[in-house]
């Protein structure tokens, strides 16, 4: 990645979301030397003008906000196909369990990722990472699933790593081939589970194509034990793991997960205590999908008050899906983590920064404005960070700096 000539940003105030920091901690104007990528220092004062020597390049921030670049740390951004008479039919009352029992669902999806090629994929998914670029976002996690065989897992793997040479993003790999059952396999759920451990995980890490393997650990996913052997399978390759737990009930999978020292138990709508204790001794971090809640009206809300009680650390994500987040939009995620589930806008915005990162196992290098740490940063054109969880659907984001380049006008789309 492109890391250009030393940059400064100028009469820059900043929103550090350094770990420990209670509050916004808004800066003075300030200025963020940056070298090689990464935040070189930062130096308190506005007394900064354009007169650096001529290979170091200065970007005014005027005084606007800066903050890290926003991370979405869960999304299916590669698919095919549309699901909006999916969504017409849920309007009438049919469950989304339902329609999956039905054969339609994610494997409606999975139909119509198969049938297109992977430069289809590509072209199909850059208006939605346009959408989350708009947004502030500089690094986005991206999943498999909607291939469910080796070679369409594979398709979608490289498209989702082929948009960074279209957009100036960082784009992580999970492979989440235990996603749903697909229809070859039908009635017979561990063979496929077997599939996907001698066969699938240990190409796509041959190929260097997901650095995590997530699992949808749910009655019309997976079950516990299926589950664990997809862990131990990722473990056994030096993988991550992470998984789709207590999303529409409660089968103790974030607690297997927290076990696996996974990077993070994402949806937990229905996680217990007990399942928030198995969190608070482990690394594992909790992301919050609004948008799934919403798009779902699903009526039980996540257990925040005792995940802040454990002192968990909370991520918000985006799920672009669609079947239940059809949003490509991390703002947007962000007011709704506030409304729908309560969370302050610092924690939303700490959520898509510092918590964000760790859930992507970044978090000694990304999320947060400090030395050393990589230069992805957001300009915001607001005045109080609140905003950013605030009123949506304005342009706010003035300009992105990713890998210690401002992005060009063009690639802030
Ligand atoms: N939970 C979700 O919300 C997405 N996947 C999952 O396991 C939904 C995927 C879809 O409906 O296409
Ligand atoms: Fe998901």
């Amino acid at each position: 990645m492109d890391k250009g000539s030393p940059l400064k940003l100028i009469n820059a105030r900043i929103v550090s979301m350094i770990s420990g920091d209670d509050g916004y901690a808004l800066s003075q104007p300030s200025c963020i030397h940056i070298q090689d990528g990464k935040i070189h220092s930062i130096q308190a004062g506005s007394q900064f003008e354009n007169n650096s020597a001529d290979d170091v390049e200065v970007y005014d921030c005027q005084g606007n906000l800066v903050t890290p670049g926003l991370i979405d740390c869960h999304t299916h951004l590669i698919y095919a196909g549309s699901r909006a008479q999916e969504f017409e039919k849920r309007l009438k009352g049919v469950p989304y369990q339902e329609i999956a029992k039905q054969g339609g669902g994610i494997l409606s999806t999975v139909a119509a990722t198969r049938s297109a090629c992977e430069d289809e994929l590509v072209e199909l998914a850059l208006p939605r990472l346009d959408g989350l670029i708009r947004s502030g976002v500089t690094s986005v996690e991206i999943k498999s699933g909607y291939g469910l065989t080796l070679d369409d897992e594979i398709k979608m793997l490289k498209a989702a790593h082929q948009l960074e040479q279209y957009r100036d993003i960082r784009v992580t790999t999970t492979l989440l081939a235990a996603h749903a059952l697909p229809p070859e396999f039908a009635g017979k759920p561990n063979q496929y589970i077997d599939y996907v451990c001698d066969v699938i995980i240990p190409k796509v890490v041959e190929l260097e194509l997901a650095t995590s393997v997530d699992v949808f650990c749910e009655s019309i996913g997976f079950d516990i034990e299926q589950t664990e052997r997809v862990f131990q399978a990722a473990t056994n390759h030096g993988l991550k793991v992470k998984g789709h737990t207590e999303q529409l009930s409660n089968l103790d999978g974030t607690a297997l997960t927290a076990r696996y020292n996974g990077l993070s138990a994402d949806h937990i709508e229905y996680l217990n205590e007990e399942g928030i204790k198995a969190l608070a001794d482990s690394e594992t971090v909790a992301t919050l999908l609004p948008g799934a809640f919403y798009f779902l009206k699903e009526t039980k809300k996540p257990p925040i008050e005792l995940l802040r009680h454990y002192k968990i650390p909370m991520a918000v994500a985006s799920d672009l899906n669609p079947g239940t987040s059809p949003f490509a939009d991390l703002t947007m995620m962000m007011n709704m983590a506030c409304t729908l589930f309560g969370l302050t806008p610092e924690e939303a915005l700490r959520g898509v920064t510092q918590h964000a990162a760790k859930a992507l196992g970044e978090g000694d290098s990304r999320g947060q404005i400090k030395s050393d740490f990589d230069a992805d940063l957001v300009v915001w054109n607001v005045s109080h960070p609140a905003e950013l969880s605030y009123a949506q659907g304005i342009n706010k984001v003035e300009a992105r700096v990713l890998n210690g380049k401002v992005c060009s006008p063009a690639a802030n789309v």
